[in-house]
């Protein structure tokens, strides 16, 4: 039997290419929790925990990310049949609530493991993927709508992307719905145009400014309203022509059940690192699925190493409606990949390797690293 023998994780500040500003923070740099599982038989697999603008936009910071693996997860897991994905996510489960992101870091670095040993993608541990490349949005987030509108027309001429997400929700609700609608005339049919308030409006603000949005042309609003008010998302679903879509109001498929009962979006934002792994965010667009809602491939703008990641999923998945946000990668100012993911014809691809299909380059993760490693290992005899 191979064996979970070694569980070590690191912090890595890798700096963004511009300030990305959101309704509750502005990041400079991203911060993501690499996990590296080193197995038995000698096999490898990596894995990344990631959230966004430290304890602003969860529960869960890079910090208690790395303490929730080195002092809970990595220890039950030390000894355990490395090949047992299922029994390791179940044991987890069991031992530590919540910590989501914590959680997938892990699982991540298991499928890798497992799908390396098998000389297989981890898609196909999925049951195979459908697809080789999906749409993929790029996010507006300059804080300036010239300067958003430049970068907008950029990408559209140079084919990388044609979706876009407008950060919003900082300022009045009037101004926001001014700048979406400059923005969209600027870019008119060349481009579908989305906004993701973060939670930042009251109800009374939304039921306003949904109408905003949809009468200049917005196709789609992400969780415009905080997460646990259900119902007043269920009325705004309702009520507004213009797609709603659940992020933050979806941690794991219990969420997703609630949300899907309720009618309480119109679209799943599917993350991985918010469903709790590969497997649960699995679960997730079953519900959604089953209950007939649109599916989009979310981010916590993670590095190529978790993008990879849920590129694997999101391959095996029949039809993303509104298609991925899966560009993390190229918010960075730098990639940690040997091969990073490519990026064309307004898609994002699929990566080919086995496992996830990632290859960590050890210079920038020496390079980025905010301190030294935490190992958790096997004593020897056990
Ligand atoms: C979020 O809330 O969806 C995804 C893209 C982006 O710019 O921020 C994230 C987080
Ligand atoms: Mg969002």
């Amino acid at each position: 039997m191979t064996k979970i023998d070694q569980i070590e994780t690191v912090i890595l500040d890798i700096p963004t290419i511009r300030g990305h500003v959101l309704s509750m923070a502005t990041m400079r740099t991203q911060t993501a929790v690499l996990v590296t599982i080193r197995f038995s038989d000698g096999s490898v697999g990596v894995g990344e925990g990631t959230t966004i603008g430290g304890l602003s936009y969860g529960a869960e910071s890079p910090e208690s990310i790395q303490s929730a693996i080195d002092t809970y997860i990595a220890p039950a897991l030390i000894g355990r049949d490395a090949d047992d994905v299922n029994g390791a996510i179940q044991l987890v489960d069991r031992l530590v609530k919540a910590n989501r992101i914590a959680k997938t870091a892990v699982e991540i670095a298991l499928w890798d493991g497992l799908g390396q040993r098998l000389g297989v993608r981890v898609s196909q541990l999925f049951g195979g993927a459908v697809h080789e490349r999906l749409p993929v949005a790029w996010t507006l987030a300059s804080g300036n709508s010239d300067t958003d509108i430049a970068e907008a027309q950029e990408m559209i001429e140079t084919r990388r992307h044609n979706i876009f997400k407008l950060k919003i929700g900082k300022r009045s609700v009037r101004d926001d719905v001014a700048h979406l609608a400059r923005i969209k005339a600027a870019l008119g049919d060349a481009a579908s145009v989305r906004v993701d308030v973060n939670t930042a409006w009251s109800l009374q603000d939304a039921r306003w400014g949904l109408r905003g949005l949809q009468d200049a042309g917005c196709e789609l609003v992400e969780q415009p309203i905080p997460a646990r008010d259900r119902a007043g998302m269920a009325e705004l679903t309702r009520d507004h022509q213009i797609a709603v879509m659940a992020d933050e109001a979806l941690n794991g498929p219990e969420d997703a059940l609630a949300v899907a009962k309720a009618r309480a979006a119109d679209v799943f934002a599917v993350k991985i690192g918010q469903s709790g792994g590969l497997k649960r965010a699995s679960e997730v667009i079953a519900i959604g699925q089953a209950a007939g809602l649109g599916l989009y491939g979310g981010t916590m703008l993670e590095t190529a190493l978790s993008t990879a990641a849920a590129l694997n999923l999101f391959a095996t998945v029949e039809h993303l409606a509104w298609g991925t946000e899966l560009f993390g990668p190229l918010l960075l100012t730098d990639d940690i990949l040997t091969q990073p993911i490519t990026y064309r014809d307004f898609c994002v691809e699929v990566p080919q390797g086995v496992g996830i299909g990632a290859t960590l380059d050890p210079d920038k993760i020496a390079f980025y690293r905010r301190d030294s490693a935490r190992i958790t290992r096997a004593i020897a005899g056990e």
